[in-house]
């Protein structure tokens, strides 16, 4: 299968003609081929783009809006497909695309296009003798990147705010994970998105993703994934001017107190740890327990975790699938082994799978969970970004705050105690832009989603998204 970019809305062949295998890391072979498209296939996305913005900015909000909502109904439609696709292209289990990735990306559609039915905008008077007014105006052409480790639910949390706001796209999934950003195209062009709107080329960061952030008439970049590429990035689209929205990496606490509710903790905690093979920028992978309770815990903890189902990411009982690419691979492989040398004592995992039959040559590596590393130690300050987490005890509240914020991360943290007095005071000094008390991963759309220090700049989700893509103008009238 040859996959196309949609470039003013049709599916075009990468102009260079040239293509990229893209492979299915479950069974660590070739299944597709995606377009690597180059600087020449953006010029003619930013071209469709631009044609196509005068029409759009000016749609009413009740169209653009209805032309949303019959996208997320058809994101539903397709749900089957997609999940399918989504499991194929990352290694994760197929439940978990189906539960979680694709119904979310559903969800961020309607979410927007019902947002903008609900907007409104400020005034001010001054004294008696002027009122001021703001008026927000779509920026423009946008640029989208977006990582693999949930493809069509961070896409859509790009582009759906951004095309609810007004403006047009050029935008670009991750060359390791194209296919359900491909089979969005099909479903805009059914819901009657105009042509040029949205496009999305297809291919590797440094041509594509450069291209897009380096184009002249694109205003805006959104951009999720690794902190270095975001750090690169800025560094382009800042002599530039362009707005920024950087949500980068994260090496996330679970603070765990004696009094917390024992079961629900260790339960959540080896979601928050595991979920898409601890592929999450959200994940915990730094566990901080009481010390009172820390034997219990890493027993209660060790014995969940190795009941998690691993295998084929295809089978429906299938809770922990594939890593997603053979690099990806080697990295979180070479963290087992650095934890190692560091003085970690592997608990569990620790080793790669051997999954039988059509997966035996696929990237599996077993949940991994490492006791007697220092907090400061590499293992505990850099992203692993996999199912490798670390279980430390600590005996103070001043001492795990202090191991929480210590990294260089600021992204996310949940923490576990009934004692919500001491809930708020915790949260209040953690580092991080989204705290979760005695949760994990539970999401309002309305709610400001971003981290502090090197896991990004500005916030996602609710007006926060819309505002991104909008210029605020101030219109002062002498009354
Ligand atoms: O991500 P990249 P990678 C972390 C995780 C992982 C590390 C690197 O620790 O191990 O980042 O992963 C595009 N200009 N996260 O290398 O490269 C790229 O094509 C413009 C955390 O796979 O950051 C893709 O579409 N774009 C994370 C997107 O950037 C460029 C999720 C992300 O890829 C570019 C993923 C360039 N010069 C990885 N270079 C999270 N926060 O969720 C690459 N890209």
């Amino acid at each position: 299968m040859y996959l196309a970019n949609y470039i003013n809305g049709s599916y075009q062949a990468p102009l260079s003609q040239s293509y990229l295998p893209n492979i299915n890391p479950a069974l660590g072979s070739v299944y597709s081929h995606v377009p690597d498209s180059t600087a020449e296939d953006v010029e003619q996305a930013v071209i469709a783009a631009q044609n196509a913005f005068p029409l759009w900015s000016k749609t009413p909000a009740a169209e653009r809006s209805r032309i949303l909502l019959k996208i997320a109904d058809l994101i539903n439609e397709n749900l089957e497909q997609l999940a399918k696709a989504e499991s194929t292209d990352t290694g994760k289990p197929i439940t978990l695309a189906k539960n979680m990735d694709i119904p979310r990306a559903a969800a961020n559609f309607h979410f927007f296009a019902t947002a903008i039915l609900h907007s409104h905008t400020e005034a001010h008077h001054t004294d008696q003798t002027a009122l001021n007014y703001t008026l927000k105006q779509p920026i423009g052409l946008v640029g989208c990147i977006s990582p693999w480790n949930l493809p069509l639910y961070l896409f859509t949390w790009k582009i759906a705010p951004a095309l609810a706001a007004g403006c047009c796209i050029v935008a670009k999934p991750s060359e390791l994970t194209p296919l359900t950003a491909y089979l969005l195209g099909e479903i805009c062009t059914k819901a009657g998105l105009p042509a040029g709107v949205l496009n999305i080329v297809q291919g590797l960061g440094n041509k594509v993703g450069q291209a897009i952030v380096a184009h002249p008439k694109i205003k805006a970049i959104s951009f999720t994934g690794g902190t270095a590429t975001g750090k690169h990035i800025a560094s382009v689209a800042a002599p530039m001017f362009k707005k920024l929205s950087l949500e980068l990496g994260g090496k996330n606490p679970t603070i765990v107190f004696a009094d917390c509710n024992f079961e629900e903790t260790v339960q959540t905690a080896v979601r928050a740890a595991f979920t898409n093979q601890g592929q999450i920028c959200l994940c915990g992978s730094r566990i901080f327990i009481e010390r009172s309770i820390y034997d219990k815990f890493k027993t209660a903890f060790i014995a969940q975790t190795q009941a998690l189902k691993q295998g084929n990411p295809a089978d429906s009982s299938t809770q922990i699938g594939a890593t997603v690419s053979e690099a990806h691979y080697h990295k979180v492989l070479s963290y087992i082994n650095l934890a190692k040398e560091e003085g970690g004592k592997i608990l569990c995992g620790g080793t790669t799978l051997k999954v039988a039959g059509e997966c035996e040559n696929g990237y599996f590596i077993a949940p991994t969970v490492i006791e007697n590393l220092p907090f400061d130690c590499r293992t505990n300050q850099e992203e692993i970004f996999g199912a490798v987490v670390t279980l430390q005890p600590f005996d103070t509240t001043e001492e795990v705050i202090q191991y929480a914020n210590s990294t260089a991360y600021g992204l996310a943290a949940s923490i576990w105690t009934e004692n919500l007095r001491k809930a708020h005071q915790v949260a209040a000094q953690i580092e991080s832009g989204v705290i979760w008390l005695n949760c994990w991963l539970l999401r309002d759309l309305r709610t400001p989603f971003g981290g502090m220090k090197q896991s990004g700049v500005g916030r996602e989700g609710g007006w926060e998204a819309l505002d991104f893509f909008m210029e605020t103008k101030n219109i002062c009238v002498k009354l």
